[in-house]
């Protein structure tokens, strides 16, 4: 198996324990000091559920046990695809218990993703629930196993487990646990929106992260009275820990799942537990702020709403505080590392138009041309970064290596962006050509090449085309060959491949030919710069 490994310089390592950022604790670790300290504070509600630290915690080992027992093995990577329900922590945390890696997918993902994400990372077992918004997972298992036999184990979190087998929540006594990790050691894996190709594995450890999720916590006002409402997809970084789930339970706080991040369905779980903060992408707070004047619910508790994943325009900021009563906090970060906020005391014209500053006095931000220099405040360019809880690797994938850091460790984010006075940035775009619907990312080379597999798709390009509502939406210009293609038929076919339906493109324009110019000697990427512009002036 490929070593998974995350490795900053031994000085580095040393200045980031001896500063207190590295507290040389485990997610294990932090979950039986929290059961021990508060044993009967509600840890997570689910529905008519609550589950306390101590119940939380027993039920993490349970599970730990039953991975064990079912055959996996610590160090074992566990792809771990599962909505927001209160399972998705005890799988988590059992994994974390029996020394195994939690790869996290999204519930949207489908065959193809998984598959990658399986085979990229090694993995040797798959966590689902049976099914969920009318999609049965367990056919997705048996599909992968199909596809990579690696992975031997499939556990269903939640709901009839068919021939799998099912979440352990019952401890057995007879399977010893292992020692716990190393705190310096690779606790899980994110997935990357990333640019190009597919997407990328980042491996975080667990100093790194937990320093990344009680900084935040200090940064955000989370305390063991806070109540955080998981909104968005577990699974993904910024509910997780910005300072997420992860932060509210490293605090001691409750977090409070919500099955969608519909008002309707949002609304009303704020109101019956006094939700103090949560997290939205700016479609969703837009929703939010339209559905907020008319709703029977009192949302008089939400003291913080953090906003990010996708550039939030100053006019729409403006109107969170007087729409939902509450304090924005801008969030601009990455499951690479690298997070900003605006303070939650930060004058308001900062507030609206930064996506604020760095979490740690040890974040070294640079700000570079084409060239690599360095430009000076104020003037775009590219964030580059580095620092104690961004990584310094991807995994298993030296290409992508070699591309996205500098020599000496910076991680290259492929966003512009301009520095102000005071360290704070203000998000211009992105270098490269990556859709950002929504705050889902989609790389347009990989649903390039989805739609180049079709037999009557000459060639295609994928352009980012901005959209009122999700920021931007994706267009695919395609030229056909032989029999043309239906535009809705192409998007159900590119769904039948087992993809995301967020990679689907929005939109289908046919074309007889892309304008380039030198022999189509002309970048990809300025061919869809061209389509976008060419597009945009006809409409
Ligand atoms: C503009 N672009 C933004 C913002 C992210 C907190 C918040 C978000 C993420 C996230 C995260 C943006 N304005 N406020 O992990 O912990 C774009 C940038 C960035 C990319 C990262 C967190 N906030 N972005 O969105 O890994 O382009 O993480 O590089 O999904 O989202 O995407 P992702």
């Amino acid at each position: 198996m490929t070593p998974l490994r995350q490795d900053w310089p031994a000085d580095l390592a040393q200045r980031y324990r001896d500063a207190g950022f590295w507290r040389g604790e485990t997610f294990s670790d932090v979950l039986r000091a929290r059961a021990a300290e508060r044993p009967d504070a509600t840890a997570i509600i689910d529905g008519e559920r609550r589950w306390s630290y101590a119940e939380l915690l027993a039920r993490a080992e349970a599970a730990a046990a039953g991975y064990l027992a079912a055959g996996l093995r610590p160090g074992d990577r566990v792809v771990v695809q599962l909505p927001n329900i209160a399972e998705f922590f005890s799988a988590v945390f059992g994994l974390f218990r029996a020394r195994m890696i939690p790869l996290y997918a999204l519930p949207a993902h489908r065959i193809t993703e998984v598959a990658h994400f399986a085979r990229r990372g090694e993995a040797a077992g798959y966590v689902i629930p049976a099914t969920h918004d009318g999609f049965d997972y367990r056919a997705q298992a048996r599909a992968l196993q199909a596809e990579v036999p690696a992975v031997r184990h499939v556990v269903v979190a939640a709901g009839d487990a068919a021939e799998f087998t099912p979440l352990a929540t019952e401890r057995d006594a007879s399977v010893a646990l292992p020692d716990d990790a190393a705190p310096s050691d690779v606790a899980f894996i994110q997935i990357s929106g990333g640019s190009t190709g597919l997407s990328k594995l980042i491996p975080r450890t667990h100093d790194d992260y937990l320093y990344s999720c009680w900084a935040s916590n200090d940064i955000c006002g989370v305390t063991d009275s806070s109540v955080f409402l998981v909104a968005l997809p577990a699974a993904h970084n910024f509910p997780m820990s910005s300072p997420g789930h992860i932060g509210a339970l490293y605090a001691g706080a409750t977090v409070v799942l919500s099955p969608a991040p519909a008002p309707d369905v949002a609304f009303p779980l704020i109101a019956r537990h006094r939700v103090t903060i949560t997290g939205l992408v700016p479609p969703l707070a837009l929703l939010w702020m339209q559905a907020a004047p008319q709703t029977p619910h009192d949302l008089s508790s939400l003291d913080v709403l953090l906003v990010g994943g996708a550039k939030f325009t100053p006019e729409a900021a403006r109107r969170v505080r007087p729409a939902l009563g509450c304090t924005l906090q801008q969030v601009f970060g990455m499951a690479e590392g690298l997070v900003n906020y605006t303070r939650l005391d930060d004058d308001e014209e900062t507030i609206v138009t930064t996506q604020g500053r760095p979490i740690s006095a040890m974040d070294e931000v640079l700000v570079v041309d084409d060239a690599g220099a360095p430009v000076p405040d104020g003037t775009p360019g590219h964030l580059l970064a580095r620092g104690p809880y961004t990584i310094r690797a991807y995994h298993n994938d030296a290409g992508a290596n070699a591309r996205a850091f500098t020599e000496d460790g910076f991680y290259r984010t492929g966003d512009i962006v301009k520095r102000l006075p005071g360290g704070y940035l203000e998000v211009q775009g992105r270098a490269g050509d990556h859709i950002n619907r929504a705050g889902e990312k989609i790389s347009a080379e990989e649903v390039e090449d989805h739609l180049l597999a079709h037999p009557n798709v000459f060639d295609a390009a994928i352009v980012s085309i901005p959209d009122e509502f999700l920021g931007e939406r994706s267009c695919a210009f395609v030229i056909p060959q032989g029999a043309a293609p239906k535009p809705a038929a192409l998007k159900a076919w590119m769904r039948a491949r087992g993809i995301a339906a967020f990679k689907v493109p929005d939109q289908v324009v046919l074309v007889e030919r892309f304008e380039t110019t030198a022999a189509g000697k002309i970048s990809r990427k300025e061919l869809r710069a061209r389509l976008r512009a060419g597009f945009l002036a006809e409409q």
